[in-house]
């Protein structure tokens, strides 16, 4: 993603870091002893850096560890292996805790209790729910699906959620509504990423109200068959399997219904390359790197990109008659 400093320098985030060897460093950790090739290339202050930042994934007791682990719906089904969840829990993006990968332990500052999510615009009647009130008033069920970050580095993860569609039954939207908005905390007390003030804080994302209905789109409170933890965007979260990562927006406050499209917080910075459909699609570059393959985080490999990262068959006949729109951007 973008980097943006005081001095409006703009750096995309996989040029901005050494990626490949990052990953390689990763993937021979994460592998234990045994593979002397990778570590080769490990220098002692890389290779320091990199132990000195891997995960912990001691957990603290949560409201909701009685729902774990959920049912497995057997409908989705990977084509890769998983990643390791001591890979996918140490790099992430969370621009709240910092521009870097490695904000697991910035991001353990943020309660997730008390956690209220308020629903309003255009709905029957506003209101505001507990977290613990709207997982148990929801079906949690565990989902493994593919992930598609911009920066072309992939994952596939087990998430555990309900559906947003089945979320649209608890929110009751007006006929009027066309959008979906959702929203982030904002408390730069502990999100020092939020004290850059250049940043259009809070983070925002939206969708339509058919992308929403769609079966994908799940509202994510758990992964790797325990409640999410903090860097993973606790204690709700977005997953929009056939989009970019950047739309899957973490720690969401406030789910709003609008007539109008919302601008997110990456198409404010920089509509130009983050726009709002956001579709993956390997024919489409970014105006800056090519997204025909993706990088598959804690492996040495690079594999083609799916068109809808693969999922067409649920999402392509959503853009019909949009062909008009930057529909992979
Ligand atoms: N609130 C918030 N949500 C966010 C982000 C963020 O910085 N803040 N980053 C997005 C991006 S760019 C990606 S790729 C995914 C990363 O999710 P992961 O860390 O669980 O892999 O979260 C998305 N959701
Ligand atoms: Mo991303």
């Amino acid at each position: 993603m973008l980097i943006r400093t005081r001095h409006g320098w703009e750096i995309p985030e996989s040029q901005a870091t050494p990626e490949a060897a990052f990953l390689d460093r990763r993937a021979f950790l994460a592998a234990g002893a045994g593979a002397a090739s990778i570590a080769a290339g490990v220098t002692p202050a890389s290779a320091q850096w990199f132990a000195s930042s891997q995960p912990n994934l001691d957990r603290k007791p949560d409201p909701t560890d009685d729902l774990y682990p959920a049912r497995q719906n057997p409908a989705f089904t990977l084509d890769r292996a998983m990643t390791p969840e001591i890979v996918a829990a140490g790099y992430n993006n969370y621009y709240e805790f910092g521009s870097s990968k490695n904000i697991w332990k910035q991001a353990e500052a943020k309660k997730t209790r008390p956690w209220t999510v308020t629903i309003d615009g255009l709905v029957e009647k506003p209101f505001e729910i507990g977290i613990d009130d709207l997982i148990r008033r929801s079906q949690l069920e565990e989902r493994l699906y593919r992930f598609r970050c911009v920066e072309a580095w992939a994952m596939a993860v087990p998430w555990t959620g309900f559906t947003m569609k089945s979320f649209l039954d608890i929110a009751k939207p007006t006929s009027a509504a066309k959008y979906v908005r959702f929203e982030t905390f904002k408390d730069p007390s502990v999100a020092p990423g939020q004290r850059q003030t250049w940043y259009p804080w809070p983070y925002a994302e939206a969708i339509t109200i058919e992308e929403a209905a769609n079966e994908l789109p799940l509202m994510v409170t758990g992964v790797y068959g325990k409640p999410l933890r903090n860097q993973f965007g606790a204690p709700l979260r977005l997953i929009l399997p056939w989009k970019y990562g950047f739309k899957s927006i973490k720690a969401i406050t406030r789910v709003s219904f609008t007539a109008d499209r919302p601008k997110s917080f990456w198409e404010q910075l920089q509509g130009a390359e983050y726009g709002f459909w956001a579709n993956v699609n390997p024919e489409v570059a970014h105006p800056r790197w090519s997204q025909a393959t993706e990088q598959l985080i804690g492996t040495q490999g690079r594999v083609p990109t799916q068109l809808f990262n693969g999922y067409a068959a649920q999402v392509a006949h959503l853009y019909k008659g949009k062909e008009s729109e930057k529909l992979y951007l």
